[in-house]
């Protein structure tokens, strides 16, 4: 069991925690709920202890290139200004929280929060060195995140037990712990972090 104690070098990553990904909504994912009260728990001992805390969002515009409706691979899900786009009323974000949308081109999919946005050069600006990952969908925005963010230099950790995936095609949520497990990437949960 590892001993990590947060701090002000320190952003915690909650991604895509959005109406539409949870059940009854366009995309749900399967289970997502269940990790509301747990990033919760994240966010509590994260701020605490003066860390950043950023909130992304899928963001897509009606004609999005990733719509089943042009040919992708997804029904419509997380339009800009509609309910199903808004973070689940749940979630207790701090009002300091940093917001990014992303996957706003139409023509353009984009799964990583660092992807054609102002993400990393807000963490630099912060001087964040760890990220740490929690939120939805574990086998797409998830996994390219934490990609991105190892990448990018970060030491990267998720937070296994604060992510859930959609396991669109079967197996998919497998593949990707395993892929990020090999690239480097470090799964640690609640039990890991000191409070
Ligand atoms: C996501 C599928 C489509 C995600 C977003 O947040 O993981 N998955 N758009
Ligand atoms: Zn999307």
């Amino acid at each position: 069991m590892a001993q990590i104690k947060i701090g002000k070098l320190d952003s915690l990553i909650i991604v895509d925690m959005q109406n539409d990904f949870m059940p009854g909504g366009a995309l749900p994912v399967e289970n997502a709920l269940t990790i509301i009260p747990k990033i919760n728990r994240y966010i509590d001992i994260f701020s605490k202890n003066g860390a950043l805390i950023v909130a992304t969002r899928d963001w897509h515009p009606p004609n999005h290139i990733s719509f089943k409706t042009r040919g992708g691979p997804w029904p419509p899900h997380c339009i800009q200004n509609t309910k199903g786009a808004e973070f689940v009323s749940d979630l207790r974000l701090p009002s300091n929280s940093i917001i990014i949308s992303k996957a706003e081109d139409p023509e353009k999919e984009a799964y990583s929060g660092f992807d054609g946005t102002e993400l990393n050069n807000i963490l630099k600006k912060y001087g964040v060195r760890r990220v740490f990952i929690a939120g939805v969908a574990t086998d797409y925005c998830v996994k390219a995140t934490a990609i991105d963010a190892f990448r990018y230099g970060y030491e990267t950790f998720v937070l296994s037990d604060g992510i859930k995936g959609v396991d669109i095609p079967k197996g998919s949520v497998e593949k990707a712990i395993k892929e990020l497990l090999e690239l480097g990437i470090i799964f640690v949960d609640e039990h890991d972090i000191v409070i």
